[in-house]
């Protein structure tokens, strides 16, 4: 067994069936290895940000990891953004960089680069296989690195020689690390503030606590003290929907952000952080927590959030209640095309168990109240502002949760950095329907030149122009296998989204907003 061959093999012994690659010719070894090794799903990406992102999408729906496979450092740079979006969803990824030879490395041949400084700025864990002996046993730690909550990026960089040599070893899977409980002062410090009672008590919700069971239990926790649950700006994965507590996001427009935390005297985090602004802007506050308000712990994100919820529930002896009732399903809407109508028309039509994969920028801030009554679904965001991770998202997202339809509700500026990733859809025939929402415009900041007191002028302005030419995206998605139409109406894009979900395969509805 060479040494690509015992690393395919300790990866799947450690559960990681699904690899998201882009190969060079320091990967031969390993991609020859997948032919001989059964069992490992093998999805090319045409760019390595495409490649990053759908293995973020993935673990996100999966609640395991993906392997990449990255040629060298500068394939590794070009997935960096998207790495750095999986961090900020704290995502676990094996992310695998192919090398040169150990002893290639000295010549400084004109690849070589600083691929573990490249790395550590994304990573929890970083380490090269020097060994052919020990590449299984580094595989094995990589996918515990990766495991350990809340999640992280355990990056193995793999010189080809360690790949091709003779001599590799299975290793066998390392047993998972387990999550940390929080300390009984962390749930009475939250019990206490919240025995106060009312609607000055916030619960702010992050990471784990947005799925199923930990919302059963903040919903149980809000009924019983009247608190207000909200969550952060930007999550990794909410379960939302018919039965799902309805829980809003902190506002991405700071005075928006200040408005929906007035009034806040206590806020207890759970697996969140405080809010702080995206970005400082002359004359406003940094977040958007009022000054007066006492911070409290629950649980911070490596901790086991959802365990810490329950804790916190029967220790203020909350009772079980009815799931929420979010009232009647959304109607699929008609007349001006608006955001509140193309929401209320993903609500209505959505299928039950969809995934929302959402880089919807500046048209999407009214998408989310209005799809709070959709059919059960999870809603995922793109992290940490690093645009175009959405389509690589839904595209990975769809491998993560066979059988489930994902609505790529995407942006057209953001769209262009990664839009090589349809076609990985179409390969794979995933089950992706992308709404590509064209103002082609950089929209958010035009707002962002106001919020800074800039007075633009033509040349500030084309900069945020991405119209002229005029991307045609139905002939673009259509080069890629993608089957797509373009309107500007409400009906032809309810009659278009209902003809999508119907059918197999990815469709992109250009929407002309
Ligand atoms: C990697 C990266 N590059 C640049 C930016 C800066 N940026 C933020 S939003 C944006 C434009 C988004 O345009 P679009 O996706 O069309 O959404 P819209 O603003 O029109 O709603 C840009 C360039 C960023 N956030 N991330």
């Amino acid at each position: 067994m060479n040494g690509a061959e015992s690393l395919v093999h300790s990866l799947l012994k450690s559960g990681v069936d699904t690899c998201f690659s882009n190969p060079g010719t320091s990967e031969m070894h390993f991609v020859a290895a997948l032919d001989r090794v059964p069992g490992m799903r093998c999805v090319l990406g045409l760019f390595e940000g495409v490649v990053t992102g759908a293995a973020d999408g993935y673990a996100r729906m999966a609640g395991k990891p993906a392997a990449t496979l990255l040629h060298c450092g500068p394939g590794l740079a070009n997935g960096l953004s998207n790495l750095h979006n999986a961090r900020r969803a704290a995502t676990p990824i094996v992310n695998i960089v192919g090398d040169h030879a150990t002893y290639h490395r000295p010549l400084d041949a004109p690849l070589t680069a600083d691929t573990e400084g490249w790395a550590r700025g994304v990573s929890g864990w970083v380490r090269t296989a020097m060994d052919v002996r020990t590449v299984g046993r580094d595989a094995a730690a990589a996918v515990q690195a990766a495991r350990i909550a809340p999640g992280q990026i355990a990056t193995l960089i793999l010189p080809s020689d360690t790949s091709w040599n003779e001599g590799g070893i299975a290793a066998e899977a390392l047993p998972a690390v387990p999550t940390p409980m929080v300390s009984p002062n962390q749930i009475e410090e939250a019990a206490a503030a919240l025995r106060r009672g009312g609607r000055g008590i916030v619960l702010l919700l992050g990471g784990a606590a947005l799925h199923e069971e930990g919302l059963a239990i903040a919903h149980r926790i809000s009924a019983a003290t009247g608190c207000r649950v909200i969550a952060q700006g930007s999550n990794s994965r909410m379960a939302r929907g018919q039965g799902r507590l309805p829980v809003d996001r902190v506002p991405y427009v700071v005075d928006a952000a200040v408005k929906f935390m007035e009034g806040t005297q206590h806020l207890i985090l759970a697996g969140a952080r405080k809010p702080v602004t995206f970005f400082a802007y002359p004359n406003k506050v940094q977040s958007s927590v009022p000054e007066s308000a006492e911070i409290h712990v629950l649980a911070r994100a490596e901790q086991d959030i959802v365990g810490a919820l329950a804790r916190l529930a029967d220790d203020l002896n909350c009772p079980n209640v009815a799931p929420p009732d979010n009232g009647a399903r959304p109607q699929a809407a008609s007349g001006p095309l608006t955001p509140e109508s193309v929401a209320a028309t993903v609500g209505a039509l959505m299928p039950e168990h969809a995934v929302v994969a959402d880089e919807s920028v500046s048209y999407g801030r009214g998408f989310f109240a209005n799809t709070r009554a959709a059919a059960p679904h999870d809603w995922l965001n793109v992290t940490g502002g690093s645009i175009g991770g959405g389509m690589p998202m839904a595209t990975g997202a769809a491998i993560g949760a066979p059988g489930r339809r994902v609505i790529n509700l995407q942006a057209d500026g953001s769209a262009m950095y990664t839009v090589q990733a349809l076609w990985t859809q179409a390969r794979e025939k995933l089950d992706v329907t992308t709404v590509l929402l064209s103002n082609r415009k950089y929209a958010i900041l035009l707002g962002e030149l106001a919020n800074v007191g800039a007075n633009p002028g033509r040349t500030a302005l084309d900069m945020l122009d991405i119209g002229n030419p005029d991307i045609d995206w139905p002939r673009l998605a259509g080069s890629m296998g993608v089957e797509a139409a373009r309107t500007d109406t409400t009906e032809g894009f309810a009659d278009l989204l209902a003809h999508s979900l119907k059918r197999s395969g990815p469709f992109l509805i250009e929407l002309l907003i």
